[in-house]
């Protein structure tokens, strides 16, 4: 009976520790970051906190994701190489699809899955630019530099385990370096 009582509480003790390293890692970030990325000498400046961005121009809240989103991370930089500076959403939504769903799709589409969109400034309106499908392996953490010093800036891409059951708990076991360059029209993996 005793060691069954210590068997229940080392378990219980193993569930409210990897409960808490769960949250933690899967809890919300806060993230403040400045850029001018329209280019016309005002700094926007990008708030992210409880899983939600929003974007303020001369202290005016003038952008902000919607509330179904859960917005894990977020970047500005030239992620496709245009030499114009992009802002870089890594996102958790409902619906596998980016800005639309094909007309061949039927059935619902409503499972929580990742995303990388890509979003620019133009006459003070943010535009979507690119928009992925479900990510297979939902980003963890991503950091756009020129890596390899050619001039050009790849996704240095820190991936978790494929999404799906108990991926939460998964992904602190598991994970991925890759990178990728922009090609035509989207990302390829280096
Ligand atoms: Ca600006
Ligand atoms: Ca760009
Ligand atoms: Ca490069």
């Amino acid at each position: 009976m005793e060691s069954i009582l210590k068997r229940l509480t080392v378990a219980l003790l193993l569930a409210v520790v990897l409960g808490l390293a769960v949250s933690d890692k899967w809890g919300s970030s806060s993230q403040t970051i400045y850029g001018d990325i329209d280019g016309n000498g005002d700094r926007e400046k990008y708030v992210l906190k409880k899983q939600q961005l929003q974007v303020f121009e001369n202290n005016r809240l003038s952008w902000h994701t919607p509330e179904e989103w859960q917005v894990k991370q977020i970047e500005l930089a030239d992620a496709d190489n245009n030499q114009q500076t992009e802002l870089l959403l890594v996102i958790w939504k409902k619906g596998s699809f980016g800005n639309s769903k094909p007309f061949w799709f039927k059935g619902p589409d409503d499972k929580f899955t990742c995303h990388l969109f890509l979003y620019r400034l133009r006459s003070g309106k943010m535009k979507e630019v690119w928009c992925s499908s479900a990510l297979q392996h939902p980003i963890i953490n991503l950091d756009v530099k020129d890596s390899d010093a050619d001039g050009l800036n790849e996704l240095n891409v820190r991936e978790g385990p494929p999404a799906g059951f108990a991926y939460p708990l998964r992904q602190l076991f598991y994970h991925q370096d890759t990178r990728w360059i922009w090609k035509d029209w989207g990302f390829a993996k280096e």
